[in-house]
């Protein structure tokens, strides 16, 4: 096992890795820009080293510091956690010709999943089911209307280099896709320095399904179940929950099946996500697979029982993966992403913390680096905590959520708090019934409900 890991990450993930070491016996050097002087993960690891100001590009993006506070601390690994660095397939090459340990899959991994229309065609020779569309990159606008004509409008654009959401483009006909082929290819080469376009049949209300898979150096690879994330907002997830309603035991075996497919297609060590959209009929596809640890694995490791972060540890320091395939999920949990934001505009409300009580008692989780009197630098970004709750079933977990959503306080900044007990109490939500549209069927039912209501007077003459 290592005896020194670098955390190159802020915030709870910081934090939460930490606390993993901790448990391993391991030493832990802490990085962080000059805003983050007074954040817990500097206080909590055993040695602390400033790499740069404020700005991500000059800190925690700083690869040159970084590796230069692993070699006078001298760490002998680096955990990345999620976002900054962590699927940088050049910072996970340059770490290794350091001598220095990537708590991640190997730079090939990165690298092949990074390129999402490579990570497509992968996929379709695993046999993992795609939706239809271009087997490479569009080659020309040309091309684009005979595949187009070929899987059905409405068809969506993705950028190759892109994912998350960002640079894709829904067209309902064919009037409009001319256009959006040439704007959604100069869009990619301006944001991503890669113009590489490909196009599938876009599904109009799917539900957003993806499955912890796990890798180890000998080939070993397993799945760890499900996540329901379908409730986001502006591709930002909000609520996650493990296991998802909408599976049966038949259909998370045979997803479950994909995604190690295609993890041991791809030769995939250390921890994985594969994203899977789920249309009305109970069909999958393969949407995109993230080489990362995510935000929301603490309710898979809720619902396993398995410590998601120690395992990479223990998997990057070359033991074997000893977690059996497919371990059934026990009870339910969720968990709600508590942002520092505006309620109205979803924009980052940075600031003081003058109160935080956060909620504890049977069932319930919080992962967070806040504190009272911590002040959210306006750098980074906005997430302050993440609840998690946890029952014998979902309707146990959702009470639980509810009431530890009741008991959170937190003053001084204004958080999604409020926002996330409108979803709990949602009947759509509480049935189980979502989807990557949920967020808009709430907002207009409540507009609906918060519209006058209905006299004799204005129910069908018109006055002047
Ligand atoms: C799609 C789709 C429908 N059909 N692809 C959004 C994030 C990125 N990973 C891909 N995304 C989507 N791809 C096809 N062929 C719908 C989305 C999508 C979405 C997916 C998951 C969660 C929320 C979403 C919100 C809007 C669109």
């Amino acid at each position: 096992m290592f005896k020194k890991v670098l955390i190159a990450n802020r915030g709870e993930i910081a934090l939460r890795i930490i606390q993993a070491c901790r448990e391993l016996e391991i030493e832990t050097v802490a990085v962080h820009s000059t805003a983050d002087d007074d954040s817990l993960h500097v206080t909590y690891a055993d040695m602390a080293v400033c790499i740069g100001p404020p700005p991500s590009s000059e800190s925690y993006l700083n690869v040159s510091s970084i590796i230069a506070a692993a070699e006078v601390t001298g760490a002998d690994a680096v955990h990345p956690g999620y976002g900054f660095l962590a699927e940088n397939a050049a910072f996970a090459e340059v770490l290794g010709e350091c001598n220095l340990a990537w708590i991640g899959p190997a730079p090939e991994s990165i690298r092949m999943m990074g390129d999402k229309a490579k990570a497509r065609q992968t996929a379709a020779e695993a046999g993992v089911p795609v939706l239809p569309g271009s087997q490479e990159p569009l080659a020309d606008f040309e091309e684009a209307e005979r595949i187009a004509a070929e899987v059905g409008y409405p068809v969506i654009l993705k950028a190759a280099a892109g994912g998350g959401g960002r640079g894709m483009r829904i067209v309902q006909d064919g009037d409009s896709l001319e256009n959006q082929f040439s704007t959604a290819s100069e869009e990619a080469l301006k944001a991503f320095g890669d113009g590489s376009i490909y196009l599938e049949r876009y599904l109009v209300e799917p539900r957003h399904i993806e499955f912890q898979i796990f890798g180890d150096q000998y080939g070993n690879v397993v799945h760890m179940g499900e996540r329901e994330c379908s409730i986001q907002r502006r591709h930002q997830k909000l609520v996650e929950e493990a296991p998802s309603p909408a599976l049966t035991p038949e259909l998370r075996e045979e997803m479950g099946r994909a995604a190690v497919e295609l993890a041991v297609a791809a030769g995939y060590v250390n921890a994985g996500t594969v994203e899977f959209l789920l249309d009305h009929d109970g069909r999958f596809y393969f949407m995109e697979m993230n080489t990362r640890i995510q935000v929301e694995h603490p309710v898979t490791e809720v619902v396993t029982g398995l410590d998601l972060v120690k395992l990479q540890l223990h998997i990057a320091s070359g033991e074997y993966l000893r977690v059996p395939n497919g371990l059934p999920a026990r009870g339910h949990a969720i968990e709600c992403r508590i942002n520092a934001e505006d309620p109205d505009r979803f924009t980052p409300s940075p600031g003081a913390i003058t109160t935080f009580h956060p909620p504890g008692g049977p069932g319930v989780r919080v992962d967070t680096h806040a504190y009272e009197d911590y002040y959210i630098p306006p750098y980074y970004d906005s997430l302050l905590a993440k609840l998690i709750a946890f029952g014998q079933d979902r309707e146990e977990a959702i009470a639980r959520m509810k009431r530890a959503l009741d008991f959170f306080v937190v003053e001084g900044v204004s958080t999604s708090l409020p926002l996330h007990r409108r979803i709990l109490r949602d009947s759509r939500f509480r049935a189980g019934n979502i989807s990557t549209r949920f967020m808009e069927r709430l907002l207009e039912a409540e507009a609906e409900r918060s519209k006058p209501a209905t006299t004799s007077d204005d129910s069908g003459t018109v006055k002047p």
